[in-house]
């Protein structure tokens, strides 16, 4: 008998999957002279493609983009006919295209790789292919699609319908005849808002049964736009560079109208014109603040529940094809043709599953809590397990043996969503962790395709085998999606970009939200920086450079990138005058805070003359009262004012609930140390005396302030120990100045570049104390005695020169017995945790310092007697 030989086949790669990515991945590969198998388990190339054959399926990217860039030739040898091609068409290309490049002899079609496994010895990857086969390969590159897997029916009783069932995922390939059927289609998402008008024109009744309302545009399909053919004629070049350097992976201009501010006329010109349009990326972008601002959101979907009214005639079916209960865009919109008409026609009908959820599917239809439907046909339109279901059903096992299955049961963790620690030479192409589904897919695959291949150039010129991230750049790089993911509406939303739709999946944010270009960008500084955040090994040895490529919150960034661009001179270089002037110019712009239930103002008897004071009072009854905080501005004891830090106590008064009273002390250089430590204290003194008047309950007094403010709150918590009152029941310290030594290591990491420069608080420094006196406790609290000092929550920034000191007092306070809360504003700079608004990362953090505020005072009790005292 002869024995099957021992030896498997070996090749430098395998790919998997012969779909947009998979094909140019092959080519690539093959141009670096390596030898490639392409396994893919459908009969012909096409991906997504090959399957998603359900009447009426188009991409939602228009065609002039959603092709390869790689190749001018190509480009000029393909012509799409339509402004949205058909699957069909799609197909074709990805024919034409594997055909042109000769691509299909090696590629291994009705193939499906089963298992993977990395031999450590070897350094090779062991792979299986259908019931046994096995191969040998250095490289294995998933190019599996992020939509490829279908959801299964999670429908009670699916498996009992007698009559024909369809999947929209795995429409049959000679089609499907529903001509005079009772159908039944159940899902609303793209495929079934694509489909069901065509369906609709076959059946001779159909039911759509919908869970959730989507929102959708009309896609206006027709020629291709004739002014994307004349840039793409007159520049392609340049067309697709700027595809490239795009957020989205289409050339666009992204928009800054906000819709909070702009005027009625302007917003519906704008939304108008985005419906007229007919592109995903431009309903997306008919303000600048609909993906992060609810109230924004708000307008552009309202205008779309109007539209959805003004076209379907029954009142009850369009209040049910309104989306409600999700932001728009939070789920992916639909382009469609004709879908919301569809219900006009007598033989349609919706059915509500919010209403009546299916009970069961039965052998002749589908029974709801309200009614029995009979069906000769079901077609599921119901999705797929998206973006890591292909990858973790690939039976994939890393270097000990770790499944990806395993690896990722909380949810996917990725390098750039090209690698994942453990598994090393396993790549992804638009895996978790890239923008993907979020942008352009071929823009975007190009992208990851062109990066893998520049990447194991670079390793064989520079002798290596094996690349794998480390789990410290892999960690930094998921927290950096998660991040970017926070300050949107998008993670609020049950979406399968949220693994929400498949019953069991942890809720993890998948995509790269941060934009086409901030991504491309990304993957190119780590390669500018030697692969930072990778481990390559090879006989020659090993090499890695570890760290984490993007640590700022990405609005931090956005603010400074913006600041930078403003070019304001820095201002230790301008006389405080101008300095302050500059402050209050840049202060007016921004957006004005919370809205409270009182604002007035006041001025405090100071030590020598009277300081003005802002009160703000939460909404609530006037004469409930509150606990009491006395807050303190930031300014370097020389900028500054009631205005500058107004949004700031807006929002820790309706954060908090307390009654903060603001208060204006004695500025440098007009007025230098120890003035306004002397003015904090007074102040303090003043607010203990007249709790009352001020709605405060007396004894329930605790002191905030940013920077300098910081400075004098604490310095007058000393002052007021010492002196034996008056009570502080707390302090909180945001991003504190407590020391005069400049020489700290966050001084050397963050002294450039972050706002607060070295240079500047020099300036500061200079302004207001003497050299002698710099080292005085009531300048540098953290020199002081520290016992007996009340609870104090103090808040670091990552990138601010003061960080160090922070921490330092912090450590110094629980040294002493004092209780401490150190709030680390993780990726934050000294100013950005204030700048309510605009910085929405700095909300959580805000967040923290209100509950720091509230359990500094006892709760209700005492607030009712003191209420009865008064
Ligand atoms: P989607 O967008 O995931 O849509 C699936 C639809 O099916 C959606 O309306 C779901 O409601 C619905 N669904 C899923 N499971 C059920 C059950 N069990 N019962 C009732 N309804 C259900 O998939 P598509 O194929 O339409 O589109 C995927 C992407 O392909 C699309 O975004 C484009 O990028 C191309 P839900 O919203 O979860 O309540």
């Amino acid at each position: 008998m002869n024995e099957p030989s021992s030896v498997p086949e070996q090749v430098d790669a395998v790919v998997v999957g012969a779909g947009f990515s998979g094909l140019y991945m092959l080519y690539r590969l093959r141009q670096l002279g390596m030898s490639v198998k392409v396994f893919d388990s459908a009969g012909d190339v096409g991906g997504t493609w090959y399957w998603n054959r359900y009447p009426g399926a188009r991409c939602d990217v228009p065609t002039t983009d959603y092709a390869y860039s790689f190749d001018p030739e190509l480009e000029k040898a393909w012509t799409w006919s339509e402004k949205y091609a058909t699957q069909p068409e799609i197909l074709d290309y990805l024919r034409f295209v594997a055909d042109r490049y000769g691509l299909r002899s090696d590629i291994e079609f009705s193939a499906t790789v089963t298992s993977a496994r990395w031999d450590e010895q070897e350094k090779r990857w062991r792979i299986t292919i259908g019931c046994g086969t096995e191969m040998r390969c250095r490289y294995y590159v998933m190019a599996t699609g992020c939509l490829s897997l279908p959801k299964s029916p999670d429908i009670e009783g699916a498996d009992r319908f007698a009559g024909q069932v369809y999947f929209t995922s795995r429409w049959p390939h000679e089609g499907a005849d529903l001509t005079g059927q009772r159908v039944a289609v159940i899902g609303t998402g793209s495929s079934g808002i694509q489909s069901i008008p065509l369906i609709a024109r076959q059946a001779s009744q159909l039911t759509v049964f919908q869970r959730t309302a989507n929102f959708s545009i009309p896609a206006h399909n027709g020629p291709a736009s004739a002014d994307r053919l004349k840039q793409l004629g007159g520049d392609r070049d340049g067309y697709r560079h700027a595809a490239r350097w795009s957020r989205g992976g289409i050339p666009m201009e992204p928009t800054d109208v906000l819709g909070v501010t702009a005027g009625e006329a302007v917003r519906r010109e704008r939304f108008e014109a985005a419906w007229e349009l007919g592109e995903l990326f431009g309903i997306l972008n008919v303000f600048a603040d609909q993906a992060v601002d609810p109230a924004s959101n708000d307008i552009v979907a309202e205008m779309i529940r109007e539209k959805i009214r003004s076209i379907v005639k029954d009142p009850e079916t369009a209040e049910m094809l309104s989306p409600k209960g999700h932001y728009f865009g939070t789920k992916r919109p639909c382009l469609d043709t004709g879908y919301f008409e569809t219900y006009n026609l007598p033989h349609v009908r919706l059915v509500d599953l919010r209403k009546q959820p299916i009970v069961s599917i039965t052998e002749d239809g589908i029974e709801t809590a309200d009614e029995s439907f009979g069906f000769d046909a079901i077609v599921y339109a119901t999705g797929f397990d998206a973006m890591t279901g292909p990858l973790v059903a690939a039976d994939v096992a890393g270097r000990d043996g770790l499944s990806l299955k395993e690896k990722w049961a909380a949810g996917p963790s990725t390098y750039l969503g090209l690698m994942t620690a453990g598994y090393p030479n396993f790549f992804m192409l638009t895996g978790p962790g890239s923008p993907s589904v979020l942008s352009n897919m071929t823009v975007s695959i190009e992208q990851h395709v062109d990066w893998v291949a520049g990447c194991l150039k670079d390793m064989r010129e520079e002798g290596f085998e094996t690349i794998e991230p480390t789990t410290l750049a892999e960690s930094g790089w998921n927290q950096h999606v998660q991040d970017c993911a926070a300050i949107t509406l998008l993670p609020t939303a049950n979406s399968w970009y949220m693994g929400a739709n498949v019953p069991g999946k942890p809720r993890v944010f998948m995509p790269y939200i941060g934009g086409v270009n901030a991504y491309r960008q990304a993957c190119d500084d780590i390669v500018g920086q030697g692969y930072l955040g990778f481990r390559m090994t090879g006989p020659g040895g090993d090499r890695c450079r570890d760290g984490v490529i993007r640590r700022m919150q990405p609005d931090v960034a956005m603010v400074l990138e913006f600041l930078a661009a403003m070019g304001l001179p820095p201002m230790e270089t301008l006389p405080p005058a101008d300095a302050r002037a500059l402050m209050a110019a840049t202060a007016a712009t921004r957006p004005p805070g919370p809205k409270v239930g009182e604002v007035t103002d006041g001025a405090i008897p100071g030590p020598s003359g009277d300081l003005p004071y802002r009160l703000y009072r939460p909404a609530g009854p006037p004469e409930g009262l509150r606990p009491l905080v006395v807050y303190f501005h930031g300014g370097g004891w020389v900028l500054g004012n009631l205005d500058s830090d107004d949004p700031l106590c807006r929002d820790l008064c309706e954060r908090s609930g307390a009654v903060v009273v603001s208060v204006n002390y004695r500025h440098a250089p007009e007025a230098r140390f120890p003035a306004a430590a002397l003015d904090a204290f007074a102040a303090v003194q003043w607010a203990d005396a007249n709790a009352l008047e001020l709605g405060g309950i007396p004894g329930q007094l605790a002191v905030a302030g940013w920077s300098a403010g910081a400075n004098i709150a604490t310095v007058a918590c000393q002052l007021a120990r010492g002196a034996g009152g008056p009570h502080i029941s707390g302090q909180v310290l945001i991003c504190p100045v407590v020391d005069s030594d400049m020489t700290r290591l966050s001084y050397e990491e963050n002294g450039d570049g972050y706002i607060l420069t070295t240079a500047l608080m020099r300036w500061f420094w200079d302004h207001y104390a003497d050299p002698a006196d710099r080292s005085e406790p009531r300048a540098a609290p953290l020199r002081g005695d520290l016992h007996g000092l009340p609870p104090t929550c103090i808040v670091a920034a990552d990138f601010d020169p003061l960080r160090d000191e922070g921490v330092a007092y912090a450590r110094a306070l629980e040294a002493a017995g004092v209780p401490v809360r150190l709030t680390r504003a993780r990726g934050h700079t000294h100013t950005s945790v204030t700048m309510v608004g605009t910085v929405i990362s700095g909300a959580p953090v805000r967040a923290e310092i209100a509950e720091a505020l509230k359990n500094f005072f006892p709760s209700a009790e005492p607030l009712e007697h003191a209420r009865q005292r008064r």
